[in-house]
């Protein structure tokens, strides 16, 4: 076994703690987010492809709930030379210290200004480029509106929300088969049943995903001008929108 694979949840536990970002989390984060999102290579790539169409010179791009930072590096990568700053958030430590070596370890022109903080708490000016890449899923539903209007205030015109998201459907049937092919994704990733069933009670009260129904309404009522969902493998999908 690998160091760094996730067994967080291998062995049977009498309690089942909610799930929290601590130090464990973090050092298998990479293989867990890789094991249990369907796609997730995919949309952090297409993230930096999106980041190259979007981002405009002497702008900001706001990575919010950056884990490892992923997502800041896959940006990074493509906005060379643009004089631009991505501010990276993060509000678990451990994540926040593992993402700055990770940004350490590939030289770039673009700075990164890491924050480890609460991205309710943070200001967002002068933004060409918004990513939540599985991060507002996590946030109490009554706090997602004034998030998504913040972002919206804080992107210039023109600028871009990409929103990765769980999601959930109110169509019995559709959330039931879905939710079966997500699973069938992790144990065919080497998770057992032990560890899906012990993972989801952990998941249970931290994350409440929304329908996609409920994710672009809240996008349009906020002001977003033109929306759409990009990826959708199972119950994951990545939506952008457009200010
Ligand atoms: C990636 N985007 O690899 N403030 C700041 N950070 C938060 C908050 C909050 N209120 N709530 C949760 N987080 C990443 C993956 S993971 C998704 C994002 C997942 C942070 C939390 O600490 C964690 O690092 C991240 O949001 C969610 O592209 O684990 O499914």
């Amino acid at each position: 076994m690998n160091a760094s694979q996730d067994t967080i949840y291998a062995q049977a536990s009498e309690h089942i703690s909610d799930f929290q970002f601590d130090s464990r989390v973090a050092g298998v984060f990479s293989d867990m987010i890789r094991r249990s999102v369907p796609g997730y290579t995919q949309i952090i790539n297409t993230i930096g492809d999106f980041a190259d169409r979007f981002v405009k010179p002497n702008t900001q791009v706001y990575d919010l709930g950056c884990s490892l930072g992923a997502a800041t590096l896959s940006i990074r990568r493509q906005i060379q030379g643009r004089d631009c700053r991505i501010v990276a958030v993060d509000n678990s430590e451990s994540m926040v210290v593992r993402c700055q070596e990770n940004l350490n370890a590939y030289v770039s022109d673009t700075e990164v200004e890491l924050i480890c903080g609460d991205i309710r708490d943070i200001d967002i000016e002068n933004a060409s480029l918004v990513v939540l890449n599985f991060t507002l899923q996590f946030l109490p539903p009554e706090d997602r509106d004034a998030l998504i209007a913040k972002i919206y205030q804080g992107l210039n015109p023109g600028g871009l929300l990409v929103l990765s998201e769980k999601i959930r459907f109110d169509d019995a049937p559709i959330q039931s088969v879905l939710e079966e092919l997500h699973l069938d994704f992790k144990r065919a990733n080497g998770y057992s049943e032990l560890e899906i069933s012990q993972k989801r009670s952990a998941l249970e009260n931290v994350m409440k995903p929304d329908t996609l129904s409920t994710h672009q309404q809240r996008l349009t009522h906020q002001g977003f001008s033109h929306f759409s969902t990009w990826f959708q493998c199972f119950n994951f999908a990545s939506m952008v929108a457009i200010k």
